[in-house]
């Protein structure tokens, strides 16, 4: 019987060694691996989150939190990918400049490749400058962007134009991402589209690609 509840705590409690103990556990009584990523991993950090809001963690904790998240998800990612399909789109994925968060992004990222996406993941801390050099690079048919800060999320609508500047904006779908994105934000600065979460992530570039 799964106990997701389990792996949650570890994830909370930074304790990678557990995460990865627990999240194998699961593996090997054939859990499917995105119930072990919603509902164990994603679900502790979920909590994480909370209580660095509400001040009772803090940024330490979170990081240890994130690193036994990101092991657990290790573990569990070449399954994902074992059923994988032959690519139906190529998406370059970024957080943009200003911001160091990524947890999120890889997410998206993970589950793109899960659903027969080639993923690009460049990174974080992307200016729109980097941005347009990866474009020119890897010819993507979808920029993803992620930010979790109000103050660089502005970063997106600056990507969008320089991409317009430079003749690319028609040849790439563009999708925005992150916590305090929204539909309304993704249409002010001109994106094809807005996801709230990794899933609808997938769900939209499919969408964006037919
Ligand atoms: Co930061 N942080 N952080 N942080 N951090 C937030 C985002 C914050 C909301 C916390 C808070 O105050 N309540 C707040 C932002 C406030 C705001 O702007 N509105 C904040 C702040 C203020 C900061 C600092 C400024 C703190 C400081 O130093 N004073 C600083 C900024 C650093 C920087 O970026 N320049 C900072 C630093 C950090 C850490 C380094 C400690 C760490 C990041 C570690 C890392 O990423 N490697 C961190 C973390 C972990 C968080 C919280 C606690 C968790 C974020 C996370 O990973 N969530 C966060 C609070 C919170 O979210 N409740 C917070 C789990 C992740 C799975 O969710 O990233 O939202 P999320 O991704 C979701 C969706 O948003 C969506 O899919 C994912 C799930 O399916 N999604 C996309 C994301 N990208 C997408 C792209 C898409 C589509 C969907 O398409 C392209």
């Amino acid at each position: 019987m799964a106990n997701f509840e389990e792996l949650s705590k570890y994830v909370i409690a930074g304790n990678q060694a557990k995460v990865k103990e627990l999240t194998q556990g699961l593996v090997n009584e054939g859990v499917a691996p995105l119930d072990i990523i919603n509902q164990g991993l994603i679900a502790g950090m979920t909590i994480v989150g909370a209580r660095f809001k509400n001040g009772e963690m803090f940024v330490p904790e979170v990081l240890m939190a994130a690193k036994s998240m990101g092991a657990g998800i290790e573990l569990v990612k070449p399954l994902i990918a074992a059923e994988d399909m032959p690519s139906i789109g190529k998406v370059l994925l970024g957080t943009v400049k200003g911001d160091l968060h990524d947890i999120g992004k890889n997410l998206v990222g993970m589950m793109l490749e899960s659903g027969g996406f080639t993923v690009i993941n460049v990174g974080i801390d992307i200016s729109p400058e980097q941005f347009v050099k990866y474009i020119k690079e890897h010819n993507p048919d979808v920029l993803a962007m992620s930010a979790l800060l109000t103050t660089t999320m502005l970063h997106m609508k600056d990507t969008i134009e320089l991409m317009r500047e430079e003749g690319l904006r028609d040849k790439v779908k563009v999708i925005v991402g992150g916590a305090p994105i929204s539909q309304d934000f993704a249409d002010e600065v001109g994106a094809d589209g807005f996801a709230p979460d990794a899933a609808s992530a997938v769900d939209l570039c499919k969408k964006l690609l037919s």
